[in-house]
């Protein structure tokens, strides 16, 4: 699989590189690793990068190219990070006229020409870090870095399941390169001393199902003004559950313009199936949807609690 990506790269002199919406460490981190990838190994192709401000991620100062339909034409779509095709940053992909994918989601549709899909991978950087690896391909310091920390965030900072012993052989093989660690981590994890009070008052929130499944509801009212606001001032929240005793499965549930958004986390059982169920997706112990109400996310949460009364895997 990784010959035939090469094979692809190498063929087109126009590559648009596209990830998941609202991104994440490892969306970005595989979209710039990549970009790197290909610019220093193949400095005269014309390699763009697309999709929303990663506004998560403000330390980064990335402008993502603005492109006209017509640089579609001829090019290479490259999908990073993206388990289902509602979830690509700009759709347009389809007019290029190839498209090649890199991800680690459970594979639920066929995206591109060439998917290369493998779900063992802890991060999408994982992956592009093994084609980098596998290919023998030049690596820079700016590839490394961004890979790593796609790696590090998806892992998170190598603690879930899907760390393996592949994955600390991808991080020492990145790390051949002097990355900033320092400075990386700072980055990622420094929070100003308000938001970490902020943290402390939605410990607070959370609240229990019957069978000890954690949550924590953010409705609309309780959001600061500015519909915008949500994703960012909730997003984190779901991590303030994750190790709490006797509780092995949590939610986050965040009102937004489009929908509740809920991320489901566990660490024993397979949540992905009802994140599937309300047309969501992503891994077996973390996933995501939106729902239409209210109505329909205590429903999910209903699902969960049953989920809960069950064996484990
Ligand atoms: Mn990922």
């Amino acid at each position: 699989m990784f010959k035939e990506a090469l094979k692809l790269i190498k063929k087109y002199d126009k590559i648009i590189i596209h990830r998941h919406s609202h991104p994440d460490g490892d969306a970005v981190g595989s979209q710039l690793g990549l970009y790197y990838l290909i610019k220093d190994n193949f400095p005269r192709k014309e390699v763009y990068m697309v999709g929303d401000v990663a506004t998560r991620l403000p330390f980064l100062e990335v402008n993502f190219d603005e492109l006209p339909d017509e640089t579609y034409k001829g090019a290479l779509a490259v999908i990073l990070d993206c388990g289902a095709s509602h979830m690509i940053c700009d759709e347009r992909y389809k007019l290029a006229a190839k498209t090649l994918r890199f991800d680690h989601h459970i594979y639920c549709e066929k995206i591109a020409d060439l998917d290369v899909v493998d779900s063992t991978f802890e991060s999408a950087s994982g992956l592009v870090a093994m084609f980098a690896k596998t290919c023998k391909l030049k690596l820079s310091l700016s590839s490394a870095t961004y890979l790593y920390m796609g790696m590090v965030t998806d892992s998170g900072r190598f603690v879930f399941d899907s760390t393996s012993a592949r994955t600390f052989e991808l991080a020492a093989f990145l790390l051949s390169q002097p990355i900033d660690l320092n400075t990386l981590y700072y980055n990622l994890y420094a929070e100003d001393f308000s938001e970490i009070i902020e943290k402390a008052d939605n410990m607070h929130k959370i609240k229990f199902t019957e069978n000890n499944v954690a949550y924590i509801y953010t409705a609309r009212e309780d959001l600061p003004e500015g519909s915008d606001a949500a994703p960012v001032v909730s997003s984190g929240l779901v991590s303030l559950m994750h190790d709490i005793k006797g509780v092995y499965i949590w939610v986050n549930f965040t009102e937004a313009d489009d929908g509740v958004h809920c991320e489901l986390r566990s660490n024993r059982y397979n949540i992905n199936p009802i994140a599937v169920k309300y047309g969501g997706g992503g891994h077996k112990k973390a996933s995501g949807c939106t729902v239409p109400d209210k109505k329909t996310a205590l429903q999910l949460l209903a699902d969960l609690n049953a989920l809960a009364a069950t064996e484990a895997v």
